[in-house]
């Protein structure tokens, strides 16, 4: 039986990844911490402690007294936020990281972590982005992120912790919102169509970046989790993805529910920079080869879920 601590629980993924995993391994083996606490379902449901992933100690003494086999760090920066405050991201992204994998090391733990396509960069083959490739971001997030897959790596070579990662697009959703991505444009425009008919979007148009929706990110988690370990070649981190858009794909997908749905630009340079250094779109092949990544939700399908769940909610 698996008794699983998340880092970051509260997050985008971590509110919906803690309660699929309670719903197939049982509430009491699925351990939520994060800094801060609230009254949602994660923190209500089972177990839940607050930790923050710098204070390696209070990890340790969590991980130990719920005796966890499988570590999955979520706990980080994202992209805009780590490029406005790059010093403080390399602190919380490496060291949150390490002190995760420290913590694996030390209870034998399984390990997960997600990287991102912001591991690529503007030297990176921008269409159909191979698994192994060019790997020089320009951004201090993509430079985490490939630093962390390396050290997953390095913790697998070295100690032997069974390390493993997935480099995630844009992930929509419509429980937690993102905070500080490039992507978040790609949750918010769904809510605006809900409440105002109406988007701004600050990523320019035919900007081309790869996303996928959150049931499908949680499912590929849990796949690769549960993998055969003697069928994974690569470990940290597998390209995934379930479609390659730009915001007038999705206003047009949205424009079929919502009639007379409006988009128009006001563009951030800043998120702009970072969306042009990323792939347009990545290639999935060692995911589905190695262990059987697949995508349920195309971008009509998951449009179409998320305006009748914001409808009901909002
Ligand atoms: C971000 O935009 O920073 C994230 C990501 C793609 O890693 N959503």
């Amino acid at each position: 039986m698996k008794r699983i601590l998340i880092t970051g629980a509260l997050g985008q993924i971590g509110s919906e990844l803690t309660l699929k995993l309670r719903e197939i391994y049982g509430a009491d083996q699925v351990i939520a911490t994060d800094i801060k606490k609230n009254d949602s379902e994660a923190v209500v449901g089972g177990p839940f402690e607050t930790v923050d992933v710098m204070d390696v100690n209070k990890l340790m003494e969590i991980a130990k007294k719920y005796k966890v086999d499988t570590i999955m760090h979520l706990a980080a920066l994202l992209s805009a936020t780590a490029e406005a405050n790059p010093i403080f991201a390399w602190k919380l992204n490496m060291g949150g990281l390490m002190n995760a994998l420290e913590t694996a090391r030390e209870l034998k733990a399984q390990f997960f972590t997600p990287s991102s396509i912001g591991a690529f960069g503007p030297s990176t083959p921008k269409i159909h982005t191979p698994q192994d490739t060019i790997m020089r971001p320009i951004t201090m997030y993509g430079v985490n992120k490939v630093a962390g897959e390396l050290l997953a790596d390095y913790y697998y070579y070295k100690f032997g912790v069974d390390t493993r990662g997935l480099r995630f697009p844009g992930l929509i959703s419509n429980v937690a919102l993102p905070g500080g991505g490039t992507t978040d444009y790609a949750v918010e425009i769904y809510y605006e169509a809900v409440k105002k008919g109406k988007y701004t979007s600050y990523i320019a148009e035919g900007t081309y970046m790869d996303m996928m929706y959150m049931p499908d990110a949680l499912r590929a988690i849990i796949d690769l989790m549960e993998a055969d370990a003697s069928k994974l070649k690569h470990r940290n981190s597998f390209n995934v993805t379930a479609m390659s858009i730009a915001p007038e794909d999705i206003a047009a997908s949205i424009a079929m529910l919502v009639p007379g749905f409006e988009l128009n630009y006001k563009v951030d340079p800043a998120r702009q920079r970072i969306a042009d250094s990323w792939p347009d779109s990545i290639d999935a092949s060692a995911a589905s080869e190695e262990w059987g990544f697949k995508y349920k939700y195309d971008l009509d399908k998951m449009t179409k879920d998320m305006i009748e769940k914001l409808r009901e909610r909002l």
